[in-house]
């Protein structure tokens, strides 16, 4: 039977089941060639690492990237960054440095190869999709148990496959595409899903254009996105010096989708995504004329040397608008030597953009604030409320182009509008040499074994160890806590930015902030209690894989998260930690549960262990409403053991 990519990639890595790829939704275990942490969720991937009792990764590549915290206003962040730089050279990973680059550009560049499987501690390690991987972002422990050598627990994917035909026009880019399919399919549309490029068009689109797309592809809840691997694909690896990884890789001819999604790359208009939500899309024509007070230009979507040159092609010769404050931080070093060695980084610079430093920066809340009430675009790819530091503020999420043009003229404009000053000037800079330099001085080698087993871990005093997860009991009675609503985010769950983010290493700290953006009382509530449910409706738990979203709540006392939908991540970080998720049989049901109510359920270890719902009920009016057991059998089993870590250290596979 013709096979899309998705099914080849996966049943080249299937450890489970023996027989083949089963039906989509069934378990199945796929082998982990690769796998990236990043800073602010390495350290615990690590303590955990450390647990296992192993010598050395047993990944074919492992790395650890320093590129989320590095505002260092105190010791703890830089604490951080020795203490993984030891990991990493105690265990046999390579570790980028703080400067190198943000995780999933750098991998891109350095270390991703086609047909590989990437498993990364980061939800947009999808990024890898551009050249033709199976990359996909998991918690913490779920990373450290495949740097283990243990395979990586996943439902059988639907594939979507989503056929690009034309070409984009002058002043379009790969961030329309992406924004075009979360305006049609939505921030959960993708739960459960792959999302496979193919059709004519892939062809001119290049690697980072790719890049761009399979990385906000997690803003679909998606398992992943790929693209073919292809000329395109060969001439991004030769320029990085890697052409011998290369290997072609497509769908089979008449391969089969579970349902097709069809874009004329040449209809496309410039999109955005409005506040406070990556699918709140309209076209940029539509808001012309809107005042802008700031412009950011990166993160792991769009900091590419074609995104930094496509910035450079508007502004040359410009002066930033008086109103907005602009700054750029380029994905990489790399990225940053190779926009000044053509030019490009000079042209920023004279325009009045503020160079940034090549991390996640602003993305994360680690400065770079807007001002009260601003209106900012950037180029990243979440906009959830107070993501950026400013809690009043209006995130738009744009393309290079519509940023860099409301840079200059301080109002949102369509960049179609200037499209052919910008194409030719966009020649300028996309000369031969802007692939050229290849530097991997910020990249430190694993050591060989003999060395590596000398090497002692440094660990500062922020450092915690991770608290074990309790059991879960047979009955339970305790109040909601907290009722959330639809698209809860981990951000509103475990706020980042430059206080929460230097936290990330202390559990017992860090807890102080849970729920913070939706009930500041919660922890205090919390502590007074000795268990509790959190309630919330559809996609709870969107967006990063931040297993603090879990940890904390799990300190707190969170027992049961009793939602209509989950996020994968996140629900998968809830069972690793203990946590019973549970799903409204009837969403209708959501609505008649309150803040405050006493919930009991009963039966609880022997409903996991097999059944496929509970009876959860309200004391006082007896009000019963059920709720569904959607567990896999592995699930259920690292529930039963109180979470991933002691299943593991049970033998648990
Ligand atoms: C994010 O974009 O939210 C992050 C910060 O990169 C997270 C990881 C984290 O919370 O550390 C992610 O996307 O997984
Ligand atoms: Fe960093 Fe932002 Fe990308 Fe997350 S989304 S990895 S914070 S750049």
């Amino acid at each position: 039977m013709p096979l899309s990519l998705t099914e080849k990639i996966l049943s080249a890595h299937l450890v489970e089941p023996k027989e083949g790829l089963p039906a989509r939704g069934a378990d199945i275990a796929i082998r982990i060639d690769q796998t990236l942490t990043q800073d602010a969720t390495g350290t615990m991937a690590y303590l955990q690492f450390e647990t296992i009792g192993l010598d050395r990764v047993k990944t074919e590549l492992s790395v650890s990237y320093i590129d989320h915290n590095t505002l260092q206003e105190d010791y703890k962040n830089m604490d951080d960054h020795r203490y993984l730089q030891s990991v990493a050279a105690r265990y046999g990973l390579w570790f980028s440095r703080a400067g190198n680059g943000i995780c999933h550009q750098v991998h891109l560049e350095r270390f991703g190869i086609p047909g590989k499987t990437l498993l990364g501690s980061d939800s947009h390690t999808p990024t890898g999709g551009g050249i033709g991987m199976i990359a996909i972002g998991a918690g913490g422990l779920d990373v450290a148990v495949a740097m283990g050598g243990g395979a990586f627990h996943l439902s059988m994917p639907r594939v979507f496959g989503v056929r690009l035909t034309g070409s984009l026009r002058a002043g379009v880019s790969a961030k329309d595409v992406i924004l075009e399919v979360l305006r049609r399919e939505t921030v959960k549309g993708g739960v459960g899903s792959v999302y496979e490029y193919f059709g004519p068009g892939v062809a001119s689109l290049s690697v980072p254009q790719r890049a761009t797309i399979t990385n906000m592809g997690a803003e679909l809840g998606a398992t992943c996105s790929v693209f073919p691997s292809d000329e395109a694909t060969r001439s991004f690896m030769e320029a990085m010096g890697r052409g011998s990884d290369w290997t072609p890789l497509a769908a089979d001819e008449g391969a089969r989708y579970d349902k097709v999604i069809e874009i004329d790359l040449s209809s496309l208009a410039p999109l955005a995504a409005q506040p406070h939500s990556p699918d709140a899309v309209a076209t940029v024509s539509s808001l012309a004329g809107k005042p802008v007070t700031q412009v950011a230009i990166g993160s792991c979507t769009n900091s590419s040397l074609s995104d930094l040159a496509a910035v450079a092609a508007i502004v040359k010769g410009k002066t930033v608008a008086p109103g907005v404050e602009a700054g750029i931080s380029p994905g990489s070093r790399q990225t940053l030597m190779q926009a000044e060695k053509t030019g490009i980084l000079g042209e920023l610079i004279r325009a009045g953009f503020r160079i940034l430093e090549s991390a996640c920066g602003p993305c994360i809340g680690m400065g770079f604030a807007p001002n009260s009430g601003g209106v900012s675009l950037r180029t990243f790819n979440r906009n959830f409320k107070g993501r950026s530091g400013t809690p009043d503020a209006s995130v738009y999420l744009v393309s290079p182009e519509t940023a860099a043009i409301a840079a200059i003229t301080g109002v949102i404009s369509d960049p179609t509008l200037v499209a052919s000053s910008l194409a030719s000037a966009a020649q300028v800079f996309n000369t031969p040499e802007c692939g050229c330099i290849r530097d991997d001085g910020m990249l430190i080698a694993p050591l060989p074994l003999g060395q590596a087993n000398k090497v002692e871990i440094v660990r500062g005093p922020n450092i915690k160890p991770c608290p074990a997860s309790p059991e879960l009991p047979d009955s339970l009675e305790c109040p909601v806590l907290l009722k959330a609503g639809d698209n809860v985010s981990t951000d509103d769950i475990m706020p980042a930015g430059a206080k929460v983010l230097p936290l990330r290493s202390n559990i017992p700290e860090i807890s102080r902030f849970t729920f913070e953006r939706l009930d500041p009382s919660f922890y205090d509530r919390a502590k007074a209690f000795s268990g509790c449910f959190v309630v919330g409706g559809e996609n709870y738990g969107q967006g990063s894989s931040r297993e603090h979203a879990a940890l904390a709540p799990m300190y707190l006392g969170v027992r049961v998260v009793f939602v209509k939908s989950f996020a994968r991540i996140h629900k998968a970080n809830l069972v690793n930690y203990g946590i019973l998720p549970l799903v409204f049989a009837d969403p209708s049901a959501y609505d008649l549960l309150s803040q405050g109510d006493v919930l009991a359920v009963s039966g609880i270890r022997s409903a996991i262990g097999g059944a496929d719902s509970v009876t959860v009920t309200r004391k006082g009016d007896g009000l019963s409403v059920t709720a569904k057991v959607e567990l896999d059998a592995r699930s259920r089993k690292i529930l039963l053991s109180g979470g991933l870590a002691a299943y593991t250290r049970a033998g648990g596979q």
